[in-house]
């Protein structure tokens, strides 16, 4: 550790991560208030449409009088505007907080910058950039959201040891290559995102339910790609028990829950429209879960910010071949649940 303010700030990250699952579409916060060496206030960001980190942190302290000579740590920088809820940093100003510590700065165009310059402007201390990748990395989805106008998007597969994907069928019959525990770390990602994908294929052969049964948290948005009305109404995805939105050219007779979307032109790529319609609906991540085509046709468009590979130790020797990422890209390796994971990052996300 550094410093003082990073160890405060590394706080502030850990407490903004309790809002994992729950603070989407708002990015995840927290805040710490320190007089005299000591921590007298902590706060983060609970859920969407309550109130901001700095606002919790503040109610939390016992002797308001010692705010007049208190630090507020934040993650991130103080929000400026009345959105559902007033400006943080109008708030900090009114408390009279003097010193106010950011990691860093709010890409959201309402806010960018102008939360700095009014606690500037109102005479108070301000640092930003303290342990700045860890913040920005903490609110990765929502900064990828607001800068390139898209959600954060997760391709997800298992494949066999020879690089088969699950989906491969030798005799007709699907091959399991995940396991029971490595199923809820899935379930797990699912409720991290806001919507999850799938390709024709995956979900005529597979019938997916594509929702968070294994873990605790909310079914994202289900998105299935049906260009030509292949898909059985009786499949999964459209039991209504979840919003599913389907891209086709041809729209099935309505269905509760389920909402067509015409796709303009099938001969041209249909991501592009999918990135833009998922943009304008507010949804910040998606999770693609397959097939292999499906998948393969994000990366081929660079449509990818972190890529999850289970590596099971099956031999398939046949069937669909995984997805490939070109040569060289560099991986971590993740052991999580008992299993193997490859962990690709996009290197845009680190700039
Ligand atoms: C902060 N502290 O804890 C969070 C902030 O609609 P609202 O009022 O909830 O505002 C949402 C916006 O506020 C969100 O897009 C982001 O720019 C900022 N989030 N700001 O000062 C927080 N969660
Ligand atoms: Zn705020």
């Amino acid at each position: 550790m550094n410093s003082e303010e990073e160890k405060y700030m590394l706080r502030c990250i850990q407490l903004a991560q309790n809002g994992l699952c729950n603070t989407a579409p708002n990015p995840m916060v927290g805040a710490v208030i320190v007089c005299d060496g000591k921590i007298i206030g902590e706060g983060y960001h609970v859920r969407c449409g309550e109130a901001h980190a700095e606002v919790n942190a503040i109610r939390s302290v016992k002797d308001t009088s010692l705010l007049k000579r208190s630090t507020i740590y934040v993650s991130l920088e103080p929000c400026s505007h009345y959105g559902k809820t007033p400006p943080c940093a109008d708030l900090i100003i009114e408390k009279q907080i003097p010193r106010i510590v950011i990691g860093c700065r709010d890409p959201f165009s309402k806010v960018a910058g102008r939360g700095i310059q009014k606690l500037k402007d109102a005479g108070r201390e301000v640092i930003v950039g303290v342990l700045e990748t860890e913040c920005r990395q903490l609110i990765r989805r929502f900064i990828t959201f607001h800068t390139l106008r898209r959600p954060y998007i997760t391709l997800k597969w298992a494949e066999s040891s020879d690089r088969y994907i699950d989906y491969s069928r030798t005799d007709g019959k699907p091959v399991i290559l995940s396991s029971p525990l490595t199923s809820m770390l899935v379930h797990k990602k699912r409720a991290e995102h806001s919507a999850i994908l799938v390709g024709t294929r995956t979900a005529e052969l597979d019938n997916p339910c594509l929702n968070v049964r294994h873990w605790y948290g909310r079914s994202p948005v289900r998105i299935v790609l049906d260009r030509q009305q292949k898909l059985s109404p009786s499949l999964h995805l459209f039991d209504g028990s979840v919003p599913t939105l389907v891209f086709t050219e041809a729209p099935h007779a309505p269905l509760p829950n389920v909402e067509y979307l015409p796709v303009s032109d099938y001969r041209r790529n249909i991501l592009p429209e999918l990135m833009e319609t998922l943009y304008t609906r507010g949804l910040q991540s998606l999770l693609v879960e397959g097939g292999s085509q499906t998948l393969q046709s994000f990366i081929d468009a660079g449509l990818w910010d972190e890529i999850f590979v289970e590596e099971a130790p099956h031999l398939l020797h046949s069937g669909v071949k995984a997805p490939e990422i070109s040569d060289g890209y560099p991986f971590a390796t993740e052991y999580s649940f008992g299993r193997s994971f490859r962990h690709y990052t996009a290197s845009r996300n680190s700039q």
